[in-house]
């Protein structure tokens, strides 16, 4: 069976091929389902897709609505998509935290309601999305086109049609958006999807988005460079540093990988304890070198451990390490560890 790439269902006529519709026919049929006294609520589950979504059904329904509220299910922890948020300042509530009664219309963007339990109790009056298609629900108007790499793109389509210029802080979050659910272009997308992005070039402001992505630690976080500057141990192109006890393992790869752009260093391997798991993150040159080999026999006894060539994780529950009584673990510890099999 061919796999359905579209469901379009606009004023009660479903399409399910690449419809003709055009982004005109979409946005009359999608504005058709509001009214002026109607309470909006726009449920996403928070990422910077769906964020960048919300914010142009927000847009596309001022002054034709009473209110629009944008609402999520999920805690915003990435630190990336929290900067997004707290730069282009996007109104968010926490879906439990309100009453699905006080909405008379409700969207779901960037999702189906069978995606997550939540969204199959709500009946949604929009459903506008690009994952693939999902059965056994329905909504008055219906847009899915999941040969799009991007809510994001079709979104910008529905702004133009409607002839509205995005904002700067809009079209940023549609660019971001874009560019992170399609990678950067490397991942699912056509050209619809680099036309939206040729169209909010322009616009939107590109140093924000660098700061986006750039941003992954909390100033908190800096006293792990500390730690990895003093403990460090070298020894036959091999760099060894412990943290101690991380808040997320996510440091322990940023630790790793800046320690790999030193030279002389072909192996690093960096390791924090999170929680009752002692993390390991190996980095090498992928030379004549393993990481993913490296970790299994080192660790692949205790816990889960692998990865690929050049980069690998191991995650090893304290207890089966069986350390003696009082053990610290420190750098010396890991050295000691990871050196077993190594020539
Ligand atoms: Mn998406």
């Amino acid at each position: 069976m061919k796999k359905q790439k579209r469901l379009e269902k606009i004023a009660d006529t479903v399409t399910r091929s690449e419809s003709k519709n055009s982004a005109l026919a979409r946005l009359n049929g999608f504005w058709g389902v509001f009214c002026r006294e109607d309470n909006v609520l726009v449920v996403i589950s928070a990422d910077p897709d769906a964020l960048a979504g919300a914010m142009a059904v927000k847009r596309l329904l001022s002054y034709r609505v009473q209110s629009v509220t944008i609402a999520s299910p999920n805690e915003i922890r990435r630190l990336s998509n929290m900067e997004m948020v707290s730069r282009l300042k996007i109104p968010i509530e926490r879906l439990h935290n309100l009453k699905i009664g006080d909405y008379n219309k409700k969207v779901l963007l960037d999702s189906q309601p069978p995606h997550l339990p939540c969204f199959a109790k709500v009946n949604f009056d929009v459903v506008i999305d690009h994952h693939p298609v999902t059965e056994k629900w329905d909504a008055s108007f219906i847009d899915i086109r999941a040969d799009y790499g991007a809510v994001s793109s079709m979104m910008v389509e529905y702004l133009r049609a409607a002839n509205i210029k995005p904002s700067v802080a809009l079209a940023t979050a549609l660019f971001y958006g874009i560019k992170v659910d399609t990678q950067n272009f490397e991942k699912n997308s056509r050209l619809a999807d680099a036309i939206s992005l040729r169209y909010l070039f322009n616009i939107a402001n590109r140093n924000l988005v660098r700061k986006f992505e750039l941003t992954d630690l909390r100033r908190s976080e800096l006293k792990y460079f500390k730690i990895a500057l003093n403990d460090l141990k070298v020894s036959k192109g091999r760099a060894y540093v412990h943290l101690g006890r991380v808040r997320t393992p996510d440091v322990l790869v940023i630790i790793a990988d800046f320690l790999n752009h030193v030279d002389q260093f072909d192996w690093v391997i960096v390791s924090g304890i999170h929680g009752d798991r002692l993390v390991v993150i190996f980095r090498c040159d992928g030379y004549r070198k393993n990481a993913g080999n490296l970790a299994r026999k080192t660790f692949g006894k205790f816990g889960p451990a692998g990865g690929h060539q050049e980069a690998a994780r191991a995650e090893v529950p304290l207890k089966k390490l069986e350390l003696p009584e009082n053990h610290e673990f420190t750098t010396y510890s890991l050295m000691r560890l990871a050196t077993r099999y190594m020539k």
